[in-house]
Protein backbone atom coordinates (compact mmCIF):
# COMPACT_ATOMS: atom_id res chain seq x y z
CA UNK A 1 0.00 0.00 0.00
CA UNK A 2 2.31 2.48 0.76
CA UNK A 3 5.11 3.37 -2.03
CA UNK A 4 7.89 5.88 -2.45
CA UNK A 5 6.10 7.56 -5.42
CA UNK A 6 3.11 8.57 -2.80
CA UNK A 7 6.02 11.04 -1.51
CA UNK A 8 7.11 12.02 -5.42
CA UNK A 9 3.72 12.66 -6.53
CA UNK A 10 2.60 14.79 -3.43
CA UNK A 11 5.80 17.18 -3.84
CA UNK A 12 5.53 17.19 -7.72
CA UNK A 13 2.87 19.49 -6.94
CA UNK A 14 4.85 22.26 -5.43
CA UNK A 15 6.72 24.78 -7.23
CA UNK A 16 10.36 23.67 -7.99
CA UNK A 17 11.85 26.19 -4.76
CA UNK A 18 9.15 24.48 -2.47
CA UNK A 19 10.09 21.19 -3.88
CA UNK A 20 13.30 21.56 -2.78
CA UNK A 21 13.12 22.07 0.79
CA UNK A 22 9.99 19.98 1.19
CA UNK A 23 12.35 16.63 -0.03
CA UNK A 24 14.18 17.46 2.93
CA UNK A 25 11.38 16.51 5.40
CA UNK A 26 10.13 13.79 3.92
CA UNK A 27 11.46 9.55 3.66
CA UNK A 28 10.29 6.81 2.93
CA UNK A 29 11.79 4.58 5.41
CA UNK A 30 14.61 1.93 4.18
CA UNK A 31 16.42 0.51 6.61
CA UNK A 32 19.44 -0.50 4.23
CA UNK A 33 20.33 3.07 3.59
CA UNK A 34 21.66 5.66 6.18
CA UNK A 35 18.08 8.10 6.37
CA UNK A 36 18.80 11.71 6.95
CA UNK A 37 15.64 13.84 8.02
CA UNK A 38 15.50 18.21 8.52
CA UNK A 39 13.96 19.02 10.93
CA UNK A 40 13.95 21.95 13.20
CA UNK A 41 13.52 25.06 10.75
CA UNK A 42 10.81 27.73 10.17
CA UNK A 43 7.81 26.69 7.92
CA UNK A 44 7.44 28.27 4.38
CA UNK A 45 5.86 31.35 4.38
CA UNK A 46 2.17 30.71 3.48
CA UNK A 47 1.80 26.75 3.87
CA UNK A 48 -0.54 25.76 6.46
CA UNK A 49 1.04 24.67 9.60
CA UNK A 50 -0.17 22.91 12.14
CA UNK A 51 2.40 24.11 14.73
CA UNK A 52 1.98 26.58 17.89
CA UNK A 53 4.45 29.20 18.37
CA UNK A 54 7.07 30.05 20.99
CA UNK A 55 5.09 31.75 23.89
CA UNK A 56 2.27 28.23 23.75
CA UNK A 57 6.10 26.36 24.10
CA UNK A 58 6.88 28.51 27.18
CA UNK A 59 3.57 29.75 29.22
CA UNK A 60 1.49 26.93 27.56
CA UNK A 61 2.94 23.65 27.76
CA UNK A 62 5.49 23.91 30.63
CA UNK A 63 4.61 26.83 32.92
CA UNK A 64 1.16 26.48 32.81
CA UNK A 65 0.64 23.39 34.55
CA UNK A 66 2.26 24.53 37.82
CA UNK A 67 -0.53 24.97 39.75
CA UNK A 68 0.53 26.93 42.77
CA UNK A 69 2.05 29.69 40.44
CA UNK A 70 0.04 32.78 39.29
CA UNK A 71 0.85 32.90 35.83
CA UNK A 72 0.44 36.45 34.32
CA UNK A 73 0.52 36.78 30.30
CA UNK A 74 2.01 40.39 28.82
CA UNK A 75 -0.11 40.72 25.82
CA UNK A 76 -3.49 40.98 24.44
CA UNK A 77 -6.22 38.69 26.07
CA UNK A 78 -6.25 36.06 23.23
CA UNK A 79 -2.64 34.69 23.79
CA UNK A 80 -3.70 34.16 27.38
CA UNK A 81 -6.98 32.06 26.72
CA UNK A 82 -5.20 30.05 24.08
CA UNK A 83 -2.55 28.86 26.47
CA UNK A 84 -4.88 28.34 29.87
CA UNK A 85 -7.92 25.99 29.10
CA UNK A 86 -6.97 24.49 25.79
CA UNK A 87 -3.97 22.06 26.84
CA UNK A 88 -6.46 21.01 30.02
CA UNK A 89 -3.60 21.40 32.64
CA UNK A 90 -5.08 19.23 35.30
CA UNK A 91 -4.47 19.78 38.68
CA UNK A 92 -5.59 18.54 41.79
CA UNK A 93 -4.28 20.16 45.38
CA UNK A 94 -4.35 19.21 48.55
CA UNK A 95 -6.40 21.03 51.05
CA UNK A 96 -4.57 24.32 52.23
CA UNK A 97 -2.49 24.25 48.95
CA UNK A 98 -2.74 26.87 46.51
CA UNK A 99 -4.40 25.85 42.99
CA UNK A 100 -4.91 28.92 40.68
CA UNK A 101 -5.11 26.84 37.36
CA UNK A 102 -9.10 27.66 36.73
CA UNK A 103 -7.92 31.90 36.29
CA UNK A 104 -6.77 33.17 33.39
CA UNK A 105 -4.19 36.05 34.10
CA UNK A 106 -3.69 38.46 31.48
CA UNK A 107 -2.71 42.79 30.97
CA UNK A 108 -4.83 42.81 28.17
CA UNK A 109 -3.06 44.54 25.81
CA UNK A 110 -4.49 47.48 23.50
CA UNK A 111 -3.57 49.58 21.10
CA UNK A 112 -2.79 51.88 23.27
CA UNK A 113 -0.62 50.31 25.28
CA UNK A 114 1.11 49.50 22.08
CA UNK A 115 1.79 52.83 21.09
CA UNK A 116 2.72 53.90 24.86
CA UNK A 117 4.60 50.92 26.49
CA UNK A 118 3.12 48.44 28.71
CA UNK A 119 5.30 48.27 31.48
CA UNK A 120 3.20 50.52 33.76
CA UNK A 121 0.28 48.28 33.42
CA UNK A 122 2.33 44.98 33.99
CA UNK A 123 3.42 46.53 37.61
CA UNK A 124 0.12 46.83 38.78
CA UNK A 125 -0.93 43.43 37.11
CA UNK A 126 1.45 42.29 39.47
CA UNK A 127 0.84 43.83 42.18
CA UNK A 128 -2.92 43.12 41.92
CA UNK A 129 -2.25 39.11 41.65
CA UNK A 130 -0.10 39.19 44.49
CA UNK A 131 -2.55 41.20 46.90
CA UNK A 132 -5.48 39.21 46.27
CA UNK A 133 -3.56 35.62 45.64
CA UNK A 134 -0.38 35.72 47.52
CA UNK A 135 0.81 33.08 45.76
CA UNK A 136 4.59 31.64 45.95
CA UNK A 137 5.59 32.91 43.06
CA UNK A 138 4.43 34.14 40.28
CA UNK A 139 5.63 34.17 36.28
CA UNK A 140 5.14 36.80 33.52
CA UNK A 141 5.12 35.39 30.29
CA UNK A 142 6.11 38.02 26.91
CA UNK A 143 3.99 37.53 23.96
CA UNK A 144 5.16 39.06 20.50
CA UNK A 145 3.88 42.89 20.75
CA UNK A 146 5.93 42.75 24.15
CA UNK A 147 9.22 41.85 21.79
CA UNK A 148 8.33 44.55 19.43
CA UNK A 149 7.40 47.26 21.49
CA UNK A 150 10.90 46.35 24.31
CA UNK A 151 8.46 46.70 27.73
CA UNK A 152 11.19 45.46 29.84
CA UNK A 153 9.49 42.43 31.40
CA UNK A 154 12.89 41.65 33.45
CA UNK A 155 12.79 45.46 35.03
CA UNK A 156 9.52 44.69 36.56
CA UNK A 157 10.38 41.23 37.94
CA UNK A 158 13.04 42.07 39.81
CA UNK A 159 11.28 45.23 41.24
CA UNK A 160 8.13 42.99 42.06
CA UNK A 161 10.36 40.39 43.46
CA UNK A 162 11.86 43.01 46.11
CA UNK A 163 8.93 44.44 46.81
CA UNK A 164 6.98 41.37 47.54
CA UNK A 165 9.52 39.19 48.85
CA UNK A 166 8.67 36.02 46.47
CA UNK A 167 10.19 34.81 43.13
CA UNK A 168 8.97 36.27 40.37
CA UNK A 169 9.99 34.79 37.43
CA UNK A 170 10.67 36.83 33.73
CA UNK A 171 10.09 34.86 30.21
CA UNK A 172 11.32 35.81 26.91
CA UNK A 173 9.14 33.61 24.93
CA UNK A 174 7.55 36.04 22.54
CA UNK A 175 5.79 33.77 19.94
CA UNK A 176 8.18 34.65 17.44
CA UNK A 177 10.82 33.70 19.02
CA UNK A 178 12.65 30.16 17.50
CA UNK A 179 10.70 27.29 15.77
CA UNK A 180 6.99 26.42 17.51
CA UNK A 181 6.81 25.11 20.97
CA UNK A 182 10.34 23.80 21.31
CA UNK A 183 11.90 26.64 21.89
CA UNK A 184 9.61 27.99 24.11
CA UNK A 185 9.98 24.65 26.46
CA UNK A 186 13.85 25.89 26.06
CA UNK A 187 13.26 29.15 27.57
CA UNK A 188 10.85 27.84 30.20
CA UNK A 189 13.13 25.17 31.59
CA UNK A 190 16.44 27.01 31.72
CA UNK A 191 14.72 29.49 33.85
CA UNK A 192 13.21 27.11 36.11
CA UNK A 193 16.79 25.32 36.02
CA UNK A 194 18.28 28.12 36.86
CA UNK A 195 16.48 29.93 39.38
CA UNK A 196 14.02 27.29 40.89
CA UNK A 197 15.27 23.87 41.18
CA UNK A 198 17.82 23.38 43.68
CA UNK A 199 16.66 25.82 45.91
CA UNK A 200 14.59 23.53 48.39
CA UNK A 201 15.47 21.47 51.17
CA UNK A 202 13.19 18.91 51.53
CA UNK A 203 14.56 15.04 52.52
CA UNK A 204 13.80 12.54 49.93
CA UNK A 205 12.09 8.52 50.89
CA UNK A 206 13.68 5.74 49.85
CA UNK A 207 13.59 5.10 45.34
CA UNK A 208 12.90 8.98 44.61
CA UNK A 209 12.42 9.63 41.73
CA UNK A 210 11.49 13.18 39.25
CA UNK A 211 8.38 12.33 36.24
CA UNK A 212 10.43 14.74 34.22
CA UNK A 213 8.65 15.80 30.54
CA UNK A 214 4.93 14.76 31.71
CA UNK A 215 2.28 16.79 31.61
CA UNK A 216 -0.53 15.44 32.58
CA UNK A 217 -2.80 15.32 29.83
CA UNK A 218 -6.10 13.87 30.02
CA UNK A 219 -4.92 12.64 33.60
CA UNK A 220 -2.12 10.84 32.57
CA UNK A 221 0.49 12.06 35.08
CA UNK A 222 -2.20 10.56 37.57
CA UNK A 223 -2.08 6.80 36.26
CA UNK A 224 1.43 6.57 36.08
CA UNK A 225 1.94 8.03 39.65
CA UNK A 226 -0.81 6.10 40.87
CA UNK A 227 1.28 2.87 39.45
CA UNK A 228 4.49 4.01 40.74
CA UNK A 229 3.41 4.88 44.40
CA UNK A 230 2.10 1.49 44.77
CA UNK A 231 5.38 0.21 43.79
CA UNK A 232 6.85 2.35 46.62
CA UNK A 233 8.72 4.92 44.88
CA UNK A 234 8.50 8.64 45.96
CA UNK A 235 7.78 11.19 43.15
CA UNK A 236 9.67 14.11 44.50
CA UNK A 237 8.60 16.56 41.56
CA UNK A 238 7.23 16.27 38.15
CA UNK A 239 7.95 18.87 35.85
CA UNK A 240 5.19 19.97 34.94
CA UNK A 241 2.07 18.28 35.05
CA UNK A 242 -0.03 18.24 38.02
CA UNK A 243 2.82 20.06 39.49
CA UNK A 244 3.94 22.38 41.89
CA UNK A 245 6.82 25.34 42.28
CA UNK A 246 7.28 24.13 45.95
CA UNK A 247 8.11 20.37 44.81
CA UNK A 248 10.23 21.39 41.94
CA UNK A 249 12.83 23.24 44.32
CA UNK A 250 13.57 19.99 45.48
CA UNK A 251 13.85 18.27 42.34
CA UNK A 252 17.92 17.45 42.77
CA UNK A 253 17.39 15.65 45.46
CA UNK A 254 15.74 12.76 44.04
CA UNK A 255 17.77 9.75 42.81
CA UNK A 256 16.78 8.70 38.99
CA UNK A 257 15.07 11.00 36.81
CA UNK A 258 12.58 9.64 34.42
CA UNK A 259 12.32 11.56 31.06
CA UNK A 260 9.18 10.71 29.39
CA UNK A 261 8.83 13.58 26.56
CA UNK A 262 12.56 13.83 25.67
CA UNK A 263 11.80 16.61 23.31
CA UNK A 264 10.52 19.38 25.85
CA UNK A 265 13.20 18.15 28.70
CA UNK A 266 16.09 16.51 28.21
CA UNK A 267 18.73 18.97 28.22
CA UNK A 268 17.55 19.81 31.73
CA UNK A 269 17.92 15.88 32.69
CA UNK A 270 21.43 16.01 31.34
CA UNK A 271 21.43 19.76 33.71
CA UNK A 272 20.70 18.43 36.26
CA UNK A 273 23.38 15.19 35.76
CA UNK A 274 26.29 17.60 35.52
CA UNK A 275 25.28 19.96 38.53
CA UNK A 276 24.00 17.44 40.99
CA UNK A 277 25.34 13.90 39.73
CA UNK A 278 21.43 12.53 38.82
CA UNK A 279 21.40 10.07 35.88
CA UNK A 280 17.59 10.16 33.79
CA UNK A 281 16.15 7.24 32.55
CA UNK A 282 14.24 7.53 29.04
CA UNK A 283 10.86 5.91 29.98
CA UNK A 284 7.57 5.32 27.84
CA UNK A 285 4.26 5.02 29.71
CA UNK A 286 2.25 4.92 26.78
CA UNK A 287 1.56 1.49 25.79
CA UNK A 288 1.53 -1.51 28.18
CA UNK A 289 4.64 -3.71 26.98
CA UNK A 290 6.27 -0.51 26.95
CA UNK A 291 4.99 0.51 30.63
CA UNK A 292 6.08 -2.65 31.95
CA UNK A 293 9.62 -2.38 30.21
CA UNK A 294 10.21 0.89 31.99
CA UNK A 295 8.72 -0.17 35.28
CA UNK A 296 11.70 -3.37 35.35
CA UNK A 297 14.49 -0.71 34.39
CA UNK A 298 13.46 1.34 37.18
CA UNK A 299 13.64 -1.65 39.38
CA UNK A 300 16.95 -2.85 37.84
CA UNK A 301 18.17 0.73 38.33
CA UNK A 302 17.70 0.92 42.16
CA UNK A 303 18.80 -3.05 42.23
CA UNK A 304 16.87 -3.49 45.77
CA UNK A 305 15.54 -7.02 45.29
CA UNK A 306 12.27 -6.28 47.00
CA UNK A 307 11.47 -3.25 44.81
CA UNK A 308 12.27 -5.68 42.04
CA UNK A 309 9.70 -8.54 43.19
CA UNK A 310 7.06 -5.59 44.00
CA UNK A 311 7.09 -4.31 40.57
CA UNK A 312 6.54 -7.84 39.49
CA UNK A 313 3.31 -8.57 41.67
CA UNK A 314 2.10 -4.89 40.59
CA UNK A 315 2.68 -5.42 36.84
CA UNK A 316 1.01 -8.75 37.43
CA UNK A 317 -2.15 -7.48 39.86
CA UNK A 318 -2.51 -4.51 36.95
CA UNK A 319 -2.32 -6.94 33.66
CA UNK A 320 -5.04 -8.82 35.38
CA UNK A 321 -7.35 -6.22 35.43
CA UNK A 322 -6.69 -5.45 31.93
CA UNK A 323 -6.45 -8.63 30.22
CA UNK A 324 -10.05 -8.72 29.45
CA UNK A 325 -11.19 -5.77 28.21
CA UNK A 326 -8.23 -4.79 25.92
CA UNK A 327 -8.02 -8.11 24.58
CA UNK A 328 -11.40 -7.35 23.29
CA UNK A 329 -10.59 -4.12 21.97
CA UNK A 330 -7.69 -5.50 20.73
CA UNK A 331 -10.27 -7.58 18.40
CA UNK A 332 -11.35 -4.59 17.13
CA UNK A 333 -8.12 -2.88 16.34
CA UNK A 334 -6.48 -6.07 14.51
CA UNK A 335 -5.15 -5.16 11.37
CA UNK A 336 -6.12 -1.46 11.09
CA UNK A 337 -3.64 1.20 9.86
CA UNK A 338 -2.70 4.94 11.54
CA UNK A 339 -1.07 8.26 10.65
CA UNK A 340 0.37 10.14 13.13
CA UNK A 341 1.43 13.68 13.01
CA UNK A 342 2.06 15.31 16.91
CA UNK A 343 4.12 17.83 18.58
CA UNK A 344 7.75 16.41 19.93
CA UNK A 345 7.32 13.13 21.12
CA UNK A 346 3.60 11.29 21.08
CA UNK A 347 4.50 10.26 17.00
CA UNK A 348 6.95 8.31 19.01
CA UNK A 349 5.64 7.20 22.04
CA UNK A 350 2.19 5.95 20.56
CA UNK A 351 3.30 3.75 18.21
CA UNK A 352 3.90 1.34 20.94
CA UNK A 353 0.22 1.48 22.16
CA UNK A 354 -0.97 1.10 18.91
CA UNK A 355 1.32 -2.09 18.21
CA UNK A 356 0.46 -3.14 21.19
CA UNK A 357 -3.52 -2.94 19.96
CA UNK A 358 -2.32 -4.60 16.58
CA UNK A 359 -2.65 -1.33 14.51
CA UNK A 360 0.57 -0.60 12.21
CA UNK A 361 1.48 2.96 11.89
CA UNK A 362 2.36 3.53 8.37
CA UNK A 363 2.92 7.60 9.10
CA UNK A 364 4.22 9.65 11.46
CA UNK A 365 6.07 13.08 12.40
CA UNK A 366 6.75 15.56 14.29
CA UNK A 367 5.56 19.60 14.50
CA UNK A 368 8.62 20.19 15.97
CA UNK A 369 11.09 17.58 16.79
CA UNK A 370 14.34 17.93 16.50
CA UNK A 371 16.71 15.74 14.46
CA UNK A 372 18.10 13.74 17.13
CA UNK A 373 14.11 13.32 18.02
CA UNK A 374 13.89 11.09 14.50
CA UNK A 375 17.52 9.88 14.31
CA UNK A 376 18.22 9.54 18.01
CA UNK A 377 20.57 11.14 20.58
CA UNK A 378 24.04 10.38 18.69
CA UNK A 379 22.99 12.36 15.94
CA UNK A 380 23.31 15.74 18.58
CA UNK A 381 27.02 16.16 18.07
CA UNK A 382 26.97 16.57 14.16
CA UNK A 383 23.40 18.87 14.32
CA UNK A 384 24.61 22.32 13.09
CA UNK A 385 23.24 25.20 14.75
CA UNK A 386 20.50 26.76 13.22
CA UNK A 387 19.54 30.92 13.79
CA UNK A 388 16.57 30.09 15.56
CA UNK A 389 19.15 28.30 18.12
CA UNK A 390 20.62 31.52 19.29
CA UNK A 391 17.24 33.17 20.37
CA UNK A 392 17.12 30.64 23.12
CA UNK A 393 20.13 31.79 25.82
CA UNK A 394 22.47 29.28 26.22
CA UNK A 395 22.51 27.70 29.78
CA UNK A 396 25.64 26.02 31.24
CA UNK A 397 25.79 24.92 34.61
CA UNK A 398 28.90 23.13 36.70
CA UNK A 399 28.97 20.61 39.58
CA UNK A 400 27.44 21.61 42.73
CA UNK A 401 29.85 20.40 45.49
CA UNK A 402 27.58 20.70 48.53
CA UNK A 403 24.29 18.92 46.29
CA UNK A 404 26.41 16.70 44.29
CA UNK A 405 25.45 12.95 45.45
CA UNK A 406 25.92 9.38 43.16
CA UNK A 407 23.43 6.67 43.74
CA UNK A 408 25.16 4.29 41.81
CA UNK A 409 28.90 4.10 41.36
CA UNK A 410 30.02 5.36 37.75
CA UNK A 411 31.36 1.77 36.65
CA UNK A 412 27.80 -0.03 37.84
CA UNK A 413 25.75 2.98 35.52
CA UNK A 414 28.50 2.09 32.78
CA UNK A 415 27.17 -0.86 33.09
CA UNK A 416 23.51 -0.68 33.84
CA UNK A 417 23.62 1.78 30.43
CA UNK A 418 24.18 -1.24 28.16
CA UNK A 419 20.95 -2.64 29.21
CA UNK A 420 18.40 -0.19 29.42
CA UNK A 421 18.09 3.61 28.06
CA UNK A 422 20.12 5.29 30.42
CA UNK A 423 20.81 8.81 29.01
CA UNK A 424 19.91 8.20 25.64
CA UNK A 425 16.99 7.90 23.47
CA UNK A 426 16.27 6.06 20.16
CA UNK A 427 15.15 8.08 17.43
CA UNK A 428 11.53 7.81 15.81
CA UNK A 429 13.20 6.53 12.13
CA UNK A 430 14.20 3.29 13.97
CA UNK A 431 11.16 2.57 15.11
CA UNK A 432 9.41 2.81 11.72
CA UNK A 433 9.11 -0.50 9.31
CA UNK A 434 10.92 -0.41 5.64
CA UNK A 435 8.12 1.17 3.49
CA UNK A 436 5.95 3.70 5.75
CA UNK A 437 6.61 7.29 5.52
CA UNK A 438 8.95 10.14 8.21
CA UNK A 439 7.09 13.51 7.20
CA UNK A 440 8.39 16.25 9.27
CA UNK A 441 6.18 19.47 9.94
CA UNK A 442 3.85 18.27 7.88
CA UNK A 443 1.25 20.57 6.41
CA UNK A 444 -2.22 20.81 5.45
CA UNK A 445 -1.91 20.04 1.93
CA UNK A 446 0.52 16.95 2.54
CA UNK A 447 -2.26 16.05 5.23
CA UNK A 448 -5.08 16.22 2.65
CA UNK A 449 -2.95 14.05 0.03
CA UNK A 450 -1.89 11.55 2.55
CA UNK A 451 -5.38 10.91 3.71
CA UNK A 452 -7.03 10.68 0.37
CA UNK A 453 -3.72 8.00 -1.03
CA UNK A 454 -3.19 6.07 1.87
CA UNK A 455 -6.72 5.66 3.46
CA UNK A 456 -5.90 4.80 6.64
CA UNK A 457 -8.73 4.02 9.34
CA UNK A 458 -6.88 6.41 11.92
CA UNK A 459 -5.43 9.95 12.02
CA UNK A 460 -4.08 10.47 15.18
CA UNK A 461 -3.65 14.45 15.07
CA UNK A 462 -4.89 17.45 16.64
CA UNK A 463 -7.97 20.07 16.63
CA UNK A 464 -6.29 21.90 13.22
CA UNK A 465 -6.73 18.90 11.21
CA UNK A 466 -8.98 16.86 12.74
CA UNK A 467 -12.31 17.53 10.95
CA UNK A 468 -10.46 17.49 7.69
CA UNK A 469 -9.99 14.01 8.06
CA UNK A 470 -13.18 13.58 9.58
CA UNK A 471 -14.73 14.97 6.38
CA UNK A 472 -12.90 12.56 4.37
CA UNK A 473 -14.52 9.33 6.48
CA UNK A 474 -11.18 9.09 8.36
CA UNK A 475 -11.82 8.68 12.41
CA UNK A 476 -9.03 11.53 13.89
CA UNK A 477 -8.22 11.03 17.69
CA UNK A 478 -6.42 14.11 19.38
CA UNK A 479 -3.54 13.29 20.23
CA UNK A 480 -2.78 16.61 21.85
CA UNK A 481 -6.06 17.22 23.85
CA UNK A 482 -7.02 13.61 23.85
CA UNK A 483 -11.06 14.83 23.00
CA UNK A 484 -11.45 15.24 26.56
CA UNK A 485 -10.98 11.42 27.24
CA UNK A 486 -8.13 9.78 28.61
CA UNK A 487 -5.88 9.28 31.05
CA UNK A 488 -4.36 7.25 27.76
CA UNK A 489 -0.95 6.24 29.90
CA UNK A 490 -0.08 3.04 31.63
CA UNK A 491 -2.37 0.22 32.14
CA UNK A 492 -5.86 1.68 32.48
CA UNK A 493 -4.89 4.36 30.33
CA UNK A 494 -4.04 1.61 27.56
CA UNK A 495 -7.86 0.07 27.65
CA UNK A 496 -9.34 4.27 27.97
CA UNK A 497 -7.46 4.59 24.20
CA UNK A 498 -8.33 1.07 23.16
CA UNK A 499 -11.85 1.74 23.92
CA UNK A 500 -12.22 4.96 22.22
CA UNK A 501 -10.24 4.13 18.89
CA UNK A 502 -12.06 1.06 18.52
CA UNK A 503 -15.28 3.16 18.84
CA UNK A 504 -13.97 6.30 16.55
CA UNK A 505 -12.71 3.44 14.14
CA UNK A 506 -15.58 0.80 13.65
CA UNK A 507 -18.49 3.40 14.30
CA UNK A 508 -21.07 2.82 10.94
CA UNK A 509 -21.49 6.77 10.88
CA UNK A 510 -18.32 7.24 8.30
CA UNK A 511 -20.47 5.23 5.54
CA UNK A 512 -22.92 8.19 6.03
CA UNK A 513 -19.94 10.82 4.96
CA UNK A 514 -20.68 12.54 1.83
CA UNK A 515 -18.76 15.27 1.15
CA UNK A 516 -19.42 17.91 -1.06
CA UNK A 517 -15.79 17.37 -3.38
CA UNK A 518 -17.25 14.30 -4.19
CA UNK A 519 -18.95 15.44 -6.60
CA UNK A 520 -15.13 16.49 -8.24
CA UNK A 521 -14.26 14.12 -11.08
CA UNK A 522 -11.09 13.94 -10.70
CA UNK A 523 -11.71 13.07 -6.82
CA UNK A 524 -14.11 10.24 -7.84
CA UNK A 525 -11.86 7.83 -8.28
CA UNK A 526 -10.83 8.24 -4.61
CA UNK A 527 -13.65 7.39 -2.12
CA UNK A 528 -13.91 5.59 1.01
CA UNK A 529 -15.03 1.98 -0.29
CA UNK A 530 -18.52 1.48 0.06
CA UNK A 531 -19.67 5.22 -0.14
CA UNK A 532 -21.75 6.70 -2.97
CA UNK A 533 -20.51 9.80 -4.78
CA UNK A 534 -23.66 12.32 -4.61
FE1 LIG B 1 6.21 16.88 24.68
FE2 LIG B 1 3.80 17.26 25.21
FE3 LIG B 1 4.68 16.46 22.83
FE4 LIG B 1 5.25 18.97 23.69
FE5 LIG B 1 2.80 19.84 22.81
FE6 LIG B 1 1.37 18.15 24.36
FE7 LIG B 1 2.35 17.39 21.97
MO1 LIG B 1 0.39 19.10 22.16
S1 LIG B 1 5.39 18.60 25.73
S2 LIG B 1 6.44 17.58 22.63
S3 LIG B 1 4.61 21.00 23.03
S4 LIG B 1 4.60 15.42 24.64
S5 LIG B 1 1.10 20.22 24.02
S6 LIG B 1 1.91 17.31 26.28
S7 LIG B 1 0.49 16.95 22.89
S8 LIG B 1 2.30 19.21 20.87
S9 LIG B 1 3.58 15.67 21.18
Amino acid sequence: MAVKEILDDILEKYPKKVQKNRAKHVLYKDSTEDQEISANTRTIPGIITNRGCCFAGCKGVVLGPLKDVVHIVHGPVGCSYYTWGTRRHKGRSKDGEDNFLSYCFTTDMQESDIVFGGEKKLRAAVKEAYEIFKPDAITISATCPVGLIGDDIHAVAKDAQEEFGIQVLAFDCEGYKGVSQSAGHHIANNVLMRDVIGTGEVETGKYSINIMGEYNIGGDGWEISRVLSKIGYDIVSIMTGDGTYKELKNAHKADLNLVQCHRSINYIAEMIEIKYGTPWLKVNFIGVESTIETLRNMAKYFGDENLIQRTEEVIAEELEAINQPLELYRKMCEGKTALLYVGGSRAHHYQALLSDLGVETIMAGYEFGHRDDYEGRDIIPHIKMDADSRNIPDLKVSKDEKNYKLYLTPEKLEELKKEMPLNKYDGLIKEMKDGTYVIDDLNHFETEELLKKLRPDLFCSGIKDKYVSQKMGIFSKQLHSYDYSGPYAGFKGSVNFAKDISMGMNTPTWGFINPPWRKNPVLEGELVEGVEAC
